[in-house]
């Protein structure tokens, strides 16, 4: 097994100990390594990393196991074509990604960054004035791709007493929240709209200049899914001359690498990918991660696949 990406020291031990993995920062250097039969790829950047070309070094190869539920740096055509089983896994995450998107849309909307800065500024000692944030709870909000993610977002928000829309490949049985067949239309009906899309290429650029502007003055996005989602040029636009009134992203297209534009603003919340980032989850992405590859190791169906082979 070749396991490619920066693991933690409890998967890169448990890789090393239940298959011999061998753990390779990156595809750079796979010069050598073609007798592989597996790849545990963590690996959740768009654009195919995992290409064609990368199969063909090696030929040997049975499964790639990626770690994490989004496989749009895996080119799954070429890899069916190859024979190549892909897993992914999903599930184990949904409440974390859930979890971290409420709390961002709160954290913009009652400004708790701004307001914590201003505490540790020594502000509030000062007796300086603290502008007055917006209500969270209630407002009418959008996700768009109601899949296993979206939908635990929408129940929290329903929690919330929000109003709820959303855009799915289908209309969907729930209870009375209001499907829209395209994404600009959902914007327009929302205050705030949660970007929770599958990446790759059928879903690149979705929330584009119209879908952005369609949101409004009042409007907010939150995007925990992938920043190649979301036409990144126009949303800066729109944030800078205040066409919106702010972002939360957890993802961006260029990761780690992210547009420097993005620090300059003081309308938007900020993170660095972290919505499976919990021990708890972690652990159970690991280990579904390597569950997938003994199962096609040892000539079982995998727990989660991604592709028929
Ligand atoms: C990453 C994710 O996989 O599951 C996904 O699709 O984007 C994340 O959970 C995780 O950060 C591993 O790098």
């Amino acid at each position: 097994v070749l396991a490619i990406g920066t693991y933690s020291d409890l998967d890169a031990e448990a890789l090393r100990q239940d298959f011999g993995a061998e753990i390779l920062p990156g595809l750079d250097d796979l010069a050598g390594l073609s007798g592989r039969e597996a790849v545990a790829a963590l690996a959740y950047k768009s654009g195919a990393a995992l290409d064609g070309a990368v199969m063909d070094r090696l030929p040997g190869l049975k499964v790639i196991a990626n770690f994490g539920v989004g496989y749009d740096a895996i080119d799954i055509p070429a890899a069916t074509a190859r024979g190549i089983q892909v897993t992914n896994t999903p599930d184990v995450l949904n409440d974390d990604v859930a979890d971290l998107a409420v709390a961002m849309w709160i954290a913009l909307a009652r400004q708790m960054y701004p307001a914590e800065n201003w505490l540790r500024e020594g502000a509030w000692h000062q007796g300086r004035p603290l502008a007055l944030a917006r209500k969270a709870s209630g407002r009418r909000v959008g996700i768009l791709g109601l899949g296993r993610i979206g939908r635990e977002i929408a129940n929290r928000l329903a929690a919330f007493k929000c109003e709820i829309h959303y855009v799915s490949r289908q209309e969907k049985e729930t209870p009375g929240w209001t499907y829209h067949a395209d994404a600009t239309s959902l914007a327009a009906a929302v205050d705030d709209l949660f970007v929770a899309l599958v990446g790759g290429p059928d879903t690149e650029g979705a929330v584009s200049a119209e879908v952005i502007l369609a949101l409004g003055a009042d409007g907010t996005l939150i995007n925990i899914a992938r920043g190649s989602v979301v036409d990144e040029e126009a949303l800066l636009q729109a944030l800078g001359n205040r066409l919106i009134r702010g972002a939360a992203l957890d993802v961006f297209r260029d990761e780690p690498n992210i547009d420097r534009r993005f620090l300059a603003l003081d309308n938007v919340l900020l993170l660095p990918h972290i919505g499976s980032a919990t021990t708890e989850t972690r652990a159970e992405m690991g280990a579904l991660q390597r569950q997938n590859l003994r199962a096609v190791l040892d000539g079982q169906p995998a727990l989660t696949p991604v592709n028929r082979v």
